[in-house]
């Protein structure tokens, strides 16, 4: 008979999903979330084939090379691979497998709940329904400003940044975006490029940040100087891109006029200096977090293993 593959997850996985895997491979199931240091010791271990792992568990080079020689490939639970060193794992022979496509839908609609959030002042309102509505708003108080209408400069204009700005649109909000290289005529449609995101800055009422982590922070102090005064600022895509004391400043200026973040420089332990400004909203990473889009995330992760192990390169390898 020949060895079925085994794999370790980092990660509790309803049973259900369970059966799937199982189905598949031999597999080391956790009941809770993992650190990187207990994965290795289950590694060394059981010596599996796959590990299947979740955006809380960074894997830079030093765990690379404590992983031993039977691991051929790793998949992650998310889009976002800046948690593990590719090039280190890509140098011991090891495959990095992500989830792209699948979240996309519900991260843009997650970004939408966020800048509506912000917006309509909804932390405030919340907070008043939790206390049993004690305090009736006059007509002029707790009030938000407009979302339809405003001009939506995305910085990422990848999956995520093109969905966002199709949700925007419904809003009849034009879009301006910055990215690394223009978009194609059709992906483009009516949205506006800047080659520069310092001249982009000025003219966005909503600012949305839509491109991946890993590359240093992207808000500085000097760029949020740049904001139309009371500018939206939303971010779903990666709380390592903000310079977060550059955004309360800005949050107590008034030069940003409201935030919603989904995402944040610690977590879970974020700054909460954020939540304790009037004017943000706020949530704990939840942008993909829908039942669909969870299992699909899971499917496709597990399906690379599968297409790793059996000698395939399915189309969510991570190339660096
Ligand atoms: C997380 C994300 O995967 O995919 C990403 O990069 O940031 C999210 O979808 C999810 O929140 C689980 O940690």
């Amino acid at each position: 008979m020949t060895a079925r593959a085994s794999i370790i997850a980092s990660l509790p996985i309803p049973p259900d999903l369970r059966d799937r895997i199982e189905a598949l491979f031999d597999y080391v199931a956790p009941d809770r979330h993992l650190r990187t240091d207990e994965v290795i010791a289950l590694a060394d271990l059981h010596q599996p084939d796959g590990l299947l792992v979740s955006l809380g568990m960074p894997i830079r080079a030093e765990h690379i090379a404590r992983l031993p020689g039977s691991v051929k490939v790793i998949a992650t639970t998310s889009v976002g691979h800046d948690h593990i060193d590719i090039a280190a794992a890509n140098a011991r022979g090891i495959v990095v497998c992500n989830t792209p496509d699948v979240l996309t839908d519900a991260t843009a609609d997650t970004h939408m709940l966020l800048l509506l959030g912000a917006a309509r002042r909804a932390k405030a309102h919340i907070r008043n329904m939790d206390g049993a509505w004690k305090t009736r708003n006059g007509f002029f108080q707790g009030l938000g400003v407009d979302v339809t209408g405003k001009t939506m400069g995305i910085v990422g204009m990848g999956r995520i940044g093109r969905a966002v700005a199709d949700r925007a649109r419904g809003f009849r909000m034009p879009i301006l975006y910055h990215n690394r290289t223009r978009l194609s005529a059709d992906l483009e449609g009516d949205a506006r490029y800047f080659e520069a995101l310092e001249e982009m800055l000025p003219h966005c009422q909503v600012l949305s940040l839509n491109l991946p982590g890993g590359q240093g922070v992207l808000m500085t102090r000097e760029r949020f100087a740049l904001l139309p005064k009371g500018a939206i600022f939303v971010n779903s895509a990666r709380g390592s891109l903000v310079d977060e004391d550059a955004l309360l400043e800005a949050l107590t200026s008034g030069r940003v006029g409201a935030a919603g973040l989904d995402v944040f420089q610690r977590e879970p332990g974020y700054d909460t200096r954020l939540n304790d400004a009037e004017n943000t909203f706020l949530l704990p990473h939840i942008g993909s977090a829908t039942v669909e889009t969870r299992t699909a995330m899971l499917e496709l992760a597990v399906g690379g293993i599968e297409a790793v192990l059996s000698g395939n390169t399915p189309h969510n390898v991570v190339r660096v």
